[in-house]
């Protein structure tokens, strides 16, 4: 029987369940999509009720409580600033999903726009030595890791675990500047295959730079908003503007469209935890 693909993001704590939830909702009621979600899930870090939000909306839970993979604290600390990103060393787990053929991965904090499903045709040939992202707004010789299309693969999840073992395996502290040096750098750049920044657009309205004639130009086209940075649009609603570059507004449409309001109270009130 051939493998299925799937759409998978990575859950660790309460503090990411409205995105997570936000995430799902959009696929699957307003996209539509064919394909299955799955949520790599620390169910211990769970209520039973955030449990019973996220059954609804994903149709399979890997949890992996026992399986977290932690970057060392103090890298992430000193290059991020942000004690919990050391968590997201977790997504290396994909790669051990070797029950899945190709995996759409979207960070919590995504937000598509638009149907991401022909992605997985247009990948289908994709090696498990290669991976599929879009260039970071930062620095966009290097690829932003909230997006990712991947083939999970034994080997490589072995590989991945021993490298991320070895001193200067991240340059950032986190995920990111893992799996950079492991498919980028070290290929130099020939493994990463270029997804358009379309597909994982990361406008954040505490930057100072912003190249708005191009968002104007584009703006029709996006297909994914990513919110990254510590602040999440379900941290705050009272910054909503009408600006075209407010992108939280999105967010909160969405969110306010996929849940009621005794529900999304609830959810609003989740510790914040260090993400806040
Ligand atoms: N996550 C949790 N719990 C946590 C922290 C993170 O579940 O306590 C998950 C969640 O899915 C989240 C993702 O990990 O969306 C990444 O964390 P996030 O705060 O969204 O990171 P960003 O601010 O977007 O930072 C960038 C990249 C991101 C990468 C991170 C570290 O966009 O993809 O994981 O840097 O390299």
């Amino acid at each position: 029987m051939s493998k299925e693909s799937a759409y998978v993001t990575l859950l660790t704590n309460e503090s990411y369940l409205p995105g997570a939830l936000t995430l799902a909702k959009k696929l699957k009621t307003d996209l539509k999509t064919v394909h299955k979600l799955i949520v790599l899930l620390d169910k211990s870090a769970l209520s039973d009720h955030s449990i019973e939000l996220i059954e609804q909306v994903y149709d399979e839970i890997i949890p992996i409580d026992d399986k977290l993979i932690n970057a060392p604290l103090a890298k992430v600390v000193d290059q991020l600033g942000r004690e919990e990103l050391s968590i997201t060393f977790s997504k290396l787990l994909l790669w051990n999903q070797h029950n899945y053929d190709t995996l759409i991965y979207l960070d919590s904090d995504t937000l598509p726009l638009k149907s991401l499903d022909g992605l997985f045709e247009k990948y289908k040939d994709l090696k498990s030595t290669q991976i599929v992202a879009s260039p970071d707004s930062g620095w966009p010789d290097i690829f932003n890791s909230g997006v990712l299309i991947l083939k999970p693969d034994p080997e490589v999840f072995d590989k991945l675990i021993e490298f991320s073992a070895t001193d200067n395996s991240t340059f950032d502290g986190a995920d990111q500047g893992l799996l950079n040096e492991f498919f980028n750098i070290s290929s130099s750049g020939s493994n990463w295959l270029r997804l358009p920044y379309l597909f994982n657009v990361t406008p954040n309205y505490t930057n100072a730079y912003q190249y708005y004639p191009a968002l104007l130009r584009f703006f029709d086209q996006i297909h994914l908003l990513h919110f990254i940075g510590k602040f999440k649009p379900w941290h705050a609603e009272d910054i909503l503007s009408s600006d075209l570059n407010n992108f939280h507004n999105f967010w909160w449409a969405d969110f306010n469209k996929f849940y009621t309001t005794d529900i999304k109270s609830k959810l609003l009130s989740l510790p914040k935890g260090e993400a806040y």
